[in-house]
């Protein structure tokens, strides 16, 4: 991150006016106190302390700061929209940028929540001068008083504090990664390392609250695509279905979860195709690959792979379905104790006999070679990541938790096998160049098996075919 993107802007911009001494009076005086109720706890506020305890528990007699971020310049004066650290949001629940939270040891073993705060600011001529923290330009804060009751913390700081309390503690953890005036305060170490590590492989498990977030922003992302479905008979353009899906993310959520693939025709061959500039064309497949980003920040991550004149050509048909067998051989398999990379092998070696059916590898066995791995070529990605809080979830946890480790009960992750023949590629038959297929839907595992939460989005060639048809049916 260069320094250029962390810096704040400026509270004043060059087409702000001075202020005058005395409007400057008049505006601090004549405004009613701040609403003494306090605020309604936030949704699911016993699993937020739940997590807080978890994580303490892995530290005990340690002081952990966990930072949450600042806004990020987009140019000049104006800012992106602020998204929370996904551990931070993980812990607390609260939205507002450069938040920490403190997480102070006790006698008893447990740890403190202390989270430092902005202050509300009427009384302070901020309030209105100041274009990034002034109330007048930002919105009304919860402040000191009014966050322990929103979060459950046991007590709310003022940030001006917080340098000076994490001076005085040297050995205190620091989250690395996602404040940068935090982690200015003191060299980061692998201690701090340890502490992101841990938060990471505790949110591999998704407790209830996480798992029914999951479930929202997925049956949301269903709509989203459905919306898109419905305007394929007259949408022009990629950037078309971009924004249809963005409309759904915003109403129904807080944003996409990540940059929204609108790949038609060759450019599905692309794998993070986001510039969704090019026209729509009507035999082609479009690969959308979306996912709804809910208010409490869990995100979905689904591709569907749609003929947009809502049928298949026969040679996109043949792809189709040999992507949809890898991906449900790969599902079947999931149950606790396999390794998290067992999926993705089965649904290699289903890719790349079919490869061998198609013509397109000669020898698929010979291609399963370690030292071959030939069918990459086509495939170009493994099937699944964790997802959750972030799309790529939990992207800190260690090799062995993760991706050498062994699947668990409550872990939420893709399976999305794809293949992808790139429009100028001579090893593959005309017929099939410039086709790109993947399909992905978010499972969780459960006791004895799995889950897909997707499920309810059709996947199989013949229902998507017919999904198409009834959501285009009924809008006429
Ligand atoms: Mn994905």
């Amino acid at each position: 991150m260069s320094a250029e993107e962390t810096a704040p802007a400026p509270a004043r911009a060059s087409h702000d006016s001075d202020i005058p001494a005395n409007l400057e009076q008049f505006l601090l005086s004549g405004w009613k106190a701040f609403d003494p109720a306090p605020p309604p706890p936030v949704a699911n506020a016993a699993a937020f302390a739940e997590r807080r305890s978890r994580l303490g528990a892995r530290f005990p007699g340690e002081h952990l700061f966990i930072g949450t971020g600042h806004e990020k310049v987009r140019a000049n004066d104006t800012h992106y929209a602020f998204r929370p650290g996904s551990d931070f949001a993980w812990l607390t629940g609260n939205h507002e940028a450069d938040c920490v939270l403190w997480l102070c040891p006790q006698a008893d073993g447990s740890h403190r929540s202390v989270l430092f705060v902005e202050p509300v600011n009427r009384t302070d001529i901020t309030f209105f001068k100041d274009r990034n923290k002034g109330e007048l330009w930002v919105g009304r804060r919860l402040g000191l008083e009014h966050t322990p009751p929103r979060f459950g913390v046991d007590e709310a700081r003022s940030l001006r504090e917080l340098d000076e309390v994490v001076r005085g503690l040297p050995d205190a953890r620091i989250l690395p990664g996602i404040d940068p005036q935090l982690e200015a305060l003191r060299p980061s170490t692998e201690r701090d390392a340890e502490l992101g590590a841990a938060a990471a492989e505790l949110r591999l498990l998704k407790d209830a609250a996480e798992l029914a977030e999951l479930q929202t922003v997925i049956d949301a992302t269903k709509r989203g695509f459905e919306d898109v479905i419905r305007a394929l008979p007259t949408a022009t353009s990629e950037r078309d279905v971009e924004v249809i899906f963005y409309g759904r993310a915003r109403r129904e959520g807080n944003d996409v979860g990540y940059g929204t693939i609108a790949a038609c025709g060759a450019n599905a061959c692309i794998l993070h195709w986001t510039r969704n500039h090019a026209p729509l064309g009507k035999g082609e497949l479009l690969l959308l690959d979306a996912g709804v980003e809910g208010h409490a920040l869990y995100t979905a991550d689904i591709t569907r792979t749609l003929p947009v004149s809502g049928k298949f050509s026969p040679a996109q048909r043949e792809i189709y379905e040999l992507v949809w067998e890898a991906q449900q051989a790969a599902m079947a398999m999931v149950r606790p104790g396999i390794d998290f990379m067992a999926p993705n092998k089965e649904a290699m070696r289903v890719l790349a006999r079919g490869l061998e059916r198609l013509g397109i590898l000669p020898n698929a066995e010979e291609a399963l070679q370690q030292e071959n791995q030939f069918y990459r070529r086509y495939s170009l990605h493994n099937i699944s990541h964790m997802l959750g809080i972030d799309v790529h979830d939990c992207a800190k946890a260690r090799q062995e938790t993760y991706r050498y480790g062994k699947l668990l009960p409550g872990m939420v992750f893709t399976v999305e096998p794809g293949l992808y023949f790139q429009p100028d590629d001579q090893t593959v038959p005309a017929k099939y160049r410039g086709i790109g297929v993947r399909i992905e839907d978010d499972i969780v595992v459960t006791e004895d098996g799995y889950h897909n939460l997707s499920a309810h989005i059709p996947s199989e060639a013949g229902a998507v075919e017919q999904w198409i048809g009834s959501v285009q049916g009924a809008a006429r």
